[in-house]
C-alpha cells in the first residue's frame, strides 16, 4: 500500500512548537508580512534572522512526540511489505526525521539549513544566522537566509509531490488548517484522482468537507490510533 501523508504544524504542537493560526499561534503574535516574505527579508534581514534564530533554538530543545513516532512505524511497516509512505511536511522542523522517518519531503524548507541567495547552496545550520555571515560555498558576505519557503515563493519539489500523490491509494492530512496553498489543494487533487482521503486533526480544518473520513483529537493520541487502525484493517 502506498500512502501519501501531508503534515502541518499541529503534529508538532505537543512537542512545544507553536502552530501558526491557532489563537495562541505564531501569526497571532507576529505579522507574517514582516517576517515570512522575501520583501520583508530584503527590507530588514536582521529582524527576520532574529525571529528564525529564536525558533531554531526552540526546535533544538524540542523532541519528537508519539504522533511523529507512529508515522515512522507506518513507514517501516509499509516498506517491509513493498509499499511505502510519501511524507510531505509543511513543517520546517526535523522531528519526523528524529522520530525515524526515512523519506521526508520538506515542501516549505528546513529551519536547520541555510540558503545562499547568491549561489543557491543549502547547508546544515544549527547556529544563529546574521547579516555578517559568509557563505562557505561561494565566500559571499551578507547573503545567507534561512532555507524556508516564504509567501510568494515556490514550495520545493512540486512535481515530485504531485507524482507521489498520483501513485498513492490513500491521502492523509494531519494537523494542518488547510489555509495555505498549494498544500491546501492536495485533498481536492486526491479526490479528483479517486484517492480516498482522511483527515486527522484537533478540529475540522477549513477543507474538512473534502475528506471521506476524519478522526479528531490531539495528534499524540489520534495519529497512533489512526496508524494502528490502518495497519490492522489491511
Ligand atoms: C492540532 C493540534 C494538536 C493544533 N494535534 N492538531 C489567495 C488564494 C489562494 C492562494 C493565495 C492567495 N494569496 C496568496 C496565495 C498563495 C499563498 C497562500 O496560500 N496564502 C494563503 C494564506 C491565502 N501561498 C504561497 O505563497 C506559497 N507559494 C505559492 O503559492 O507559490 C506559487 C507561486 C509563487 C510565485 C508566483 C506564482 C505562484 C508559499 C507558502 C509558504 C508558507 N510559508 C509558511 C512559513 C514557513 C516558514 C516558517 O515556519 O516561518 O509555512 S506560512 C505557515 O503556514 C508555514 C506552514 O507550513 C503553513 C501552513 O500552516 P499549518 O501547518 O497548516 O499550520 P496552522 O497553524 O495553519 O494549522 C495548524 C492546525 O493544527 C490547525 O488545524 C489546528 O487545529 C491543528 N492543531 N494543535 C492535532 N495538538
Ligand atoms: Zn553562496
Amino acid at each position: 500500500m502506498h500512502v501519501f501523508v501531508l503534515t502541518g504544524a499541529g503534529i508538532s504542537a505537543e512537542s512545544g512548537l507553536g502552530t501558526f493560526r491557532d489563537t495562541d499561534g505564531v501569526w497571532a503574535k507576529f505579522d507574517p508580512m514582516k517576517l515570512a516574505t522575501p520583501e520583508a527579508f530584503a527590507r530588514d534581514p536582521q529582524h527576520v534572522h532574529e525571529f528564525y534564530n529564536h525558533r531554531r533554538c526552540g526546535l533544538l530543545a524540542a523532541v519528537p512526540n508519539p504522533a511523529h513516532q507512529a508515522l515512522a512505524r507506518l513507514e517501516r511497516q509499509l516498506v517491509a511489505e513493498a509499499g511505502g509512505v510519501f511524507l510531505c511536511t509543511q513543517n520546517i522542523d526535523d522531528l519526523h526525521e528524529r522520530a525515524g522517518s526515512r523519506h521526508v519531503h520538506h515542501m516549505h524548507g528546513e529551519l536547520l539549513k541555510s540558503l545562499c541567495t547568491r549561489c543557491g547552496a543549502r547547508a546544515p545550520c544549527t547556529h544563529d544566522l546574521s547579516i555578517l555571515d559568509t557563505c562557505a560555498s561561494c565566500g559571499s558576505l551578507n547573503c545567507l537566509r534561512p532555507d524556508v519557503v516564504w509567501f510568494g515563493e515556490m514550495p520545493y519539489g512540486m512535481e515530485e509531490i504531485e507524482a507521489a500523490l498520483e501513485a498513492s491509494e490513500l491521502f492523509v492530512s494531519i494537523g494542518t488548517s488547510g489555509a495555505v496553498y498549494p498544500a491546501a489543494g492536495y485533498v481536492e487533487l486526491a479526490r479528483s484522482l479517486g484517492i480516498e482521503t482522511f483527515e486527522v486533526n484537533l478540529a475540522p480544518s477549513e477543507n474538512a468537507h473534502a475528506f471521506d473520513r476524519a478522526l479528531y483529537g490531539p495528534a499524540t493520541e489520534a495519529v497512533p490510533a489512526f496508524v494502528t487502525e490502518l495497519l490492522e484493517a489491511r
